[in-house]
């Protein structure tokens, strides 16, 4: 008798109409067929999926160039869709699931006519770990499958594990005919299952990672207790060997993948990577909070990405072991056949094809590579992998890191007074959009805890389910909010960034064991500058003083769009986040620039978790 997974596929199967299933097993043999297929049979707009790069020089790499309206995430045409509304919140766009089923159905009847149907066994988290989740997915485009096989477990054990039950994670996905008219990215929490059709892109067509492993994963942890978040987790080396390790939250393109391989400018430290994106959370029996990276791979971006910047990430883009290494909408050197993109090394090589396979020039007013071109590797291919990578425990964090990318305002870095001063300094950061999504590049906007996009349920619940999980952390991580990207007056950044944010990282150590004090500010503790390492670096005192200034005045508006963001949750708001808001609006407004408040008894002892 068939299983509930096989009449599943089978049920797809009857409304995408494909020529044939292939069910895949995850093995390097496979992703091989897979590439050649891609290379020499499957098509899309009569463009081959894969173009084999050179592999003297990138071992494994292959690369492909997506539709051009197909580069970034789609934001505003991704949604939630469960029968409450409230439930979903204004964080989301939201349609009833009967409406949402009705309109897949009709876009997806006979989508796969004259393609292949992959359907994909995975795990997210390691099959051991009590956290671990079985999925299938199913994809018609073997850019898809190989990329899911790099990112997640994949293997014919996950359909083992399954068996009978019903009780699995859905994706569907096709490329459709990649209209953006005809592009839905829906999510049924209830249900488990995720179905999206006409765009190829990652966190549109990886259904694994941001569709499941946050937006469902989220509602699943509030309801269960534990928490998805768009978090990196890594590992901090001290001189003495001894391995810190935290997790932080960034919006999407403002340096997770960066912080998770740092390559330390101070002696004696070091990073161990453990996740670049994603971080489940779970409240330990010892009141400590455990993270295990759910996914295996690294979908990063490539803009900016260098020996300089990233050697480590760099290094795994050309290791030689796990098979393949994919390059999306990158620049292509012709003459090397290579990927190329800005940022990589100072001069353009001279004959090369932009990410849409025109000749470009240097000086030409557009970007050789989109500015959203990413790699797919696998993180094991790593050389900065943490041994505790497959531990199925995971790893019990000491400090959490909420950041954004502000030009203005936001100091480098930022103590939470205690947890729930925490959650409200989540709550309230704001970032500068990027092109990681399709939208107005730069534009200042709230994204708590890195999550704007990602959260599968009404944020103002989120927010008390990020109290509540204090309540329950006997020895919970400190908090702090960290800003690599303040801007002096040319507009250039202050703080240089990648390998030096060490030096910010071995402070938040530092702080974490008690071994420095630090200066109290109406919006948090702040480095004393003695405290902060900055051995080595030239930056002139002026600007230094820029990187923490607390200034009332320019305060203002920032608080005015705090309250503007916070009050659309009305009614789900925890009046805990409100209490946090009002204090800071009266510290902010009560004192002068620069002092230390000493005497604030609200902010010395709230109690924390
Ligand atoms: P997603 O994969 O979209 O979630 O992005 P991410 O948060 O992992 O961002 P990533 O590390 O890929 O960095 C995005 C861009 O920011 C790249 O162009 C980096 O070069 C740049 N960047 C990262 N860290 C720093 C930093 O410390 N300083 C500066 N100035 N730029 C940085
Ligand atoms: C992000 O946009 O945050 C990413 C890339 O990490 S995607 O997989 O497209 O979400
Ligand atoms: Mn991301």
């Amino acid at each position: 008798m068939a299983t509930a997974l096989e009449k599943w596929v089978e049920e797809q199967a009857r409304l995408c109409k494909p020529d044939r299933i292939h069910w895949c097993d995850g093995s390097e043999e496979e992703a091989r067929r897979l590439i050649k297929i891609g290379v020499k049979e499957e098509k899309v707009n009569g463009q081959a999926i894969f173009h084999k790069l050179n592999h003297k020089s990138w071992p494994n790499g292959y690369y492909h160039r997506s539709h051009p309206t197909d580069v970034a995430r789609t934001e505003h045409l991704t949604f939630v869709c469960h029968p409450d509304k409230d439930a979903v919140g204004p964080n989301n766009n939201w349609m009833h699931p009967d409406e949402a089923k009705e309109k897949m159905r009709k876009l997806s009847n006979g989508c796969m006519k004259g393609r292949t149907m992959y359907v994909l066994p995975y795990t997210m988290g390691h099959p051991d770990s009590p956290y671990a989740k079985s999925c299938i997915q199913i994809t018609d485009i073997s850019y898809v499958a190989v990329s899911m096989r790099i990112m997640t477990r994949m293997s014919r054990k996950s359909i083992e594990k399954i068996g009978g039950s019903e009780d699995f994670v859905k994706g569907l996905h096709s490329i459709g005919d990649l209209d953006p008219n005809k592009r839905f990215i829906m999510h049924f929490p209830d249900e488990h299952l995720v179905w999206s059709i006409g765009s190829g892109y990652g966190g549109n067509a990886l259904l694994g990672k941001k569709c499941f492993s946050l937006r469902i994963a989220s509602w699943l942890g509030y309801r269960e207790g534990w928490l998805a978040e768009h978090m990196v987790i890594l590992g901090i080396e001290d001189p003495k060997g001894k391995v810190t390790h935290i997790t932080a939250a960034m919006p999407s393109a403002c340096g997770k993948t960066n912080l998770a391989m740092l390559e330390s400018a101070l002696p004696g430290y070091k990073v161990w990577t453990l996740g670049d994106d994603i971080a489940w959370l779970n409240v330990g029996s010892d009141g400590r909070l455990w993270a295990i990276n759910p996914e295996t791979g690294l979908f990063g971006v490539a803009p900016g990405t260098s020996m300089k910047t990233n050697p480590n990430m760099l290094r795994t883009l050309k290791a030689d072991k796990f098979y393949p290494t994919l390059f999306t909408n990158t620049a292509l050197d012709a003459d090397n056949n290579e990927p190329w993109w800005e940022g990589l090394d100072e001069e353009a090589p001279k004959n090369l094809m932009d990410w849409q396979g025109k000749p470009w020039q240097s000086g030409q007013d557009s970007k050789a590579a989109h500015p959203n071109a990413r790699f797919t590797a696998s993180i094991y291919n790593s050389p900065t992998l943490s041994k505790e990578f497959d531990n199925p425990k995971g790893v019990p964090i000491s400090a959490i890191i909420l950041g954004g990318r502000r030009t203005q305002l936001i100091p480098l870095v930022t103590e939470a007074f205690n947890w729930q001063n925490g959650v409200f300094l989540g709550a309230r950061t704001g970032s500068e959009t990027t092109a990681a999504a399709i939208h107005k590049e730069g534009v200042l906007r709230r994204d708590p805890m890195a999550m704007l996009p990602f959260c599968g349920y009404n944020m103002g619940d989120y927010f008390r389910h990020w109290l509540n999980i204090g309540k329950r952390l006997t020895n919970p991580p400190r908090i702090y909010s960290v800003n690599w990207f303040r801007a002096d007056e040319n507009g250039r950044f202050i703080w240089p960034g990648f390998g030096e944010n060490i030096r910010v990282l071995k402070w938040i150590l530092e702080r974490v064991n008690n071994k420095v004090e630090a200066r109290k500010t109406s919006i948090g503790l702040i480095p004393r500058l003695k405290d902060l390492d900055l051995s080595g670096l030239n930056i002139p005192a002026r600007q230094l003083d820029k990187l923490f200034e607390v200034n009332p005045e320019e305060w203002q508006e920032e608080l005015r769009d705090i309250e503007k963001f916070l009050s659309q949750f009305s009614g789900r708001l925890p009046k805990e986040i409100l209490q946090e808001y009002q204090a800071l609006k009266e510290q902010l407004n009560n004192n002068g620039s620069l002092e230390d408040i000493e005497d604030s008894l609200r902010f010395t002892d709230r109690g924390g978790a």
